[in-house]
């Protein structure tokens, strides 16, 4: 990734319009991952692939290049290109929280959401991403108005100028029942018009705890096939109208996983 001061990047981030190819050298990705103190290393597509592919370490799918998945249909939309399985399971036990640490973070504009897949009795390795049931945990959109393309989002707080990395914590629902997983980090930037632009990254998830809870068939999707490109919230120019302040986040509801709480 090339190193570009941060003013040019405030700049290039505050131009609306076309400006994908002046942004190639600056998108980002998911570079590692923390549970408590413990940090895991991902997969780092700066760094030759055979010093990482298969590395014991190893608890995230490959990605090739920081660039955006364009299209809602395209099978690298589950888990990046070329989204290669890692031999590692990230341990964690439901009610934990997970951070997801990334270099800076361009893109100031879109929602942002975090998907889990079970891997049933498999190894997570043997599992088809784009067959697996994914359920949505987590998303954050645009946090306060004045409208869209002016708007705070999410994705704007999480942006990091001082050059740390930004922080994305989600919890694991303390009552999802344990076993194998993936998860699934998504950034949605539409700051093009029409043009949406998904970063996803996935790792693999060892999640152990009492929990029995599981979600119902309706909160399982498939990427693709969780989005439409006629969904107006992907397929959107935020410029025009200028005054809309409302965004229904893509991909359905969340899964909280609070169906089997104690009640008091
Ligand atoms: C991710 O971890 C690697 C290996 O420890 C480290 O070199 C890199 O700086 C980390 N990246 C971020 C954004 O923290
Ligand atoms: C998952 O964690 C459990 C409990 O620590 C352990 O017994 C099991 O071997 C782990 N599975 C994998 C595939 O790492
Ligand atoms: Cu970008």
């Amino acid at each position: 990734m090339a190193v570009i001061v941060p003013l040019l990047l405030a700049f290039l981030a505050i131009l609306p319009g076309p400006t994908a190819t002046v942004l190639v050298l600056a998108h980002g990705g998911l570079a590692n991952y923390t549970v408590g103190e413990t940090w895991y290393r991902g997969y780092d597509p700066n760094t030759p692939a055979e010093e990482q592919i298969g590395q014991p370490w190893m608890v995230q799918r490959t990605w090739d290049t920081i660039d955006p998945v364009f299209s809602v249909t395209d099978k690298h939309i589950a888990c990046n290109i070329p989204g290669a399985p890692p031999p590692s399971y990230i341990p964690i036990q439901a009610g934990e929280k997970i951070t997801a640490v990334y270099w800076y973070w361009l893109h100031p504009v879109g929602p942002m959401s975090v998907w889990l897949a079970a891997c049933g009795d498999k190894d997570c390795s043997e599992v088809d991403v784009n067959q697996a049931g994914w359920f949505k945990i987590w998303e954050a959109g645009l946090l306060e108005g004045p409208n869209l393309a002016e708007g705070v989002w999410y994705q704007k707080k999480f942006q990091n100028w001082d050059g740390e990395p930004g922080l994305w914590p989600v919890t694991i629902p303390v009552n999802l029942r344990p076993g194998l997983y993936m998860i699934r980090h998504e950034i949605l930037s539409i700051h093009v018009e029409n043009k949406p632009q998904f970063y996803p990254e996935c790792a693999h998830l060892n999640v152990t705890g009492a929990g029995t809870d599981f979600p119902p068939d309706e909160y399982l999707m498939k990427f693709p096939g969780a989005y439409s490109a006629d969904d107006p919230y992907i397929n959107i120019n935020i410029y025009v109208p200028k005054d809309r302040d409302k965004y229904i986040i893509p991909g359905g509801p969340i899964w909280e996983g609070l169906s089997d709480f104690p009640r008091v």
